[in-house]
């Protein structure tokens, strides 16, 4: 039977909203532990006899309330490659031969774990979403992934590199639309960081840097996102409810990053904490208000963390009770900041501790959440969830 051009487009369409279905998270095997990491960072970097800068270091360190990272880099790669921290000569071949193959293949093991949780064959995936940091080429990590995963190779893809932070959120706003408009999609959502293309050496001259060398570790997250989730087959664990962008005002330059010979360089001004606190309360209304919420405190939250002092800003300025960021402050104790993989690390963490404590939904007993991704721009991704039960 012949159809109408209007008929496909409508056949095209979902019935229901877009879903996350499994959640998969990975990190590298190296582990750092932050109250040995200045020593062993100052000692690496050959920069002991910068006692003062190490002092300084040490106080940024203790302050971000991080336990340990994870990181791809080792001593090794660095004595292989001291143009890594020591600004003797170019670092970006080197920094690349390392991420261009590590980003793909951590994004590998986190999709991997996503997809065995689905328990679907991994012929079913439609759509591919990948974000990096870094890793720029080509083909890209999209296509590598696709490769090392054996997906089919009519896969849908979509890759986003160095939007940074905030991309938490944007992966989650693409599989939305993606999801919704291509009935029976499933969409692989996958975010890979991998700090070697921003490390450096500490230097007097680039304080802001430090404070990334402070924060910042390695890890892979992925979803699965999928509209009308089969009752049967498939236990959808948020629901997507809706997703928005914003330039934060008065914030151009706050947080940059820039591909140079000697790496990402990376540039953040202090201002960052007030900035994005200063505009949370504007974007809860704007997402929630519509839907009759008001109280802060009753939504389950996941947070890019940034930083110990973002966290600390928004708690008190909307006012939180400290449960509501207990999840994201774990996150970040266990892991540092893995910049856009963060969020998706704390929404698993979410359902999986909201099961174990035997509360009612995947987001801590309650109903409606809101995640919000903060990066560069500055730019705010704010996207709100639903949970589902836990049985
Ligand atoms: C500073 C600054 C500053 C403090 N400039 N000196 C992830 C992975 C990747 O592979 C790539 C990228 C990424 C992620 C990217 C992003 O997420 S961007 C990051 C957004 N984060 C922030 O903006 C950090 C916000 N800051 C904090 O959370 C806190 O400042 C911090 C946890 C770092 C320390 O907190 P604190 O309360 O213990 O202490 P202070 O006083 O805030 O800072 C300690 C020292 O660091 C001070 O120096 P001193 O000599 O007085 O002890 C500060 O001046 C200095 N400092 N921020 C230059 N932006």
């Amino acid at each position: 039977m012949v159809k109408t051009v209007d008929e496909i487009w409508r056949a095209q369409r979902a019935d229901s909203p877009a879903t996350v279905l499994a959640i998969g998270t990975a990190v590298p095997p190296n582990v750092y532990y932050q109250s040995e990491y200045p020593d062993w960072y100052f000692r690496v970097t050959k920069s002991e006899n910068k006692t003062k800068l190490k002092q300084k270091f040490k106080r940024m360190c203790e302050g971000t309330t991080i336990e340990k990272r994870y990181m791809h880099l080792t001593e090794e790669m660095l004595l292989a490659h001291p143009n890594i921290y020591d600004d003797s000569g170019p670092s970006m071949d080197a920094r690349q031969d390392i991420v261009v193959d590590a980003v793909p293949r951590l994004g590998q093991a986190a999709a991997a774990k996503a997809l065995k949780e689905w328990g679907h064959p991994k012929s079913s995936i439609t759509h591919l979403v990948f974000h990096s940091i870094c890793g720029i080429d080509m083909p890209g990590s999209d296509y590598k992934l696709t490769r090392l995963l054996g997906l089919p190779n009519t896969v849908k893809r979509v890759m986003l590199y160095q939007q940074g932070c905030f991309a938490g959120g944007t992966v989650l706003r693409v599989a939305k639309d993606l999801a919704e408009n291509n009935r029976g999609a499933r969409v692989l959502v996958v975010c890979a960081e991998v700090f070697a293309m921003v490390f450096n050496g500490p230097s007097e001259a680039r304080l802001d840097g430090l404070v990334g060398q402070a924060l910042f570790g390695d890890g892979a997250a992925a979803l699965i996102v999928g509209a009308d989730p089969d009752p049967e087959t498939e236990r959808p664990l948020f629901q997507i409810v809706s997703a928005a962008s914003k330039v934060v005002p008065e914030s151009d330059g706050a947080i940059e990053g820039h591909m140079r010979e000697g790496g990402l360089t990376f540039h953040l001004v202090k201002d960052v904490p007030k900035l994005i606190s200063g505009c949370i309360k504007g974007q809860l209304e704007e997402a929630l208000g519509p839907l009759g919420v008001h109280d802060w405190n009753s939504i389950f939250w996941v947070a890019h963390p940034g930083g110990r002092l973002i966290l600390d800003k928004v708690e008190e300025l909307i006012g939180l009770k400290e449960e509501r960021l207990r999840v994201t402050r774990d996150v970040l104790r266990e892991y540092g900041n893995m910049s856009s993989a963060c969020v998706l690390f704390i929404m698993d963490e979410m359902r999986r501790r909201s099961a174990a404590e035997g509360k009612g939904t995947t987001g801590e007993g309650l109903e409606l959440g809101v995640l919000f991704g903060f990066g560069p721009g500055l730019t705010v991704e704010t996207v709100v969830l639903r949970s589902f039960p836990t049985v």
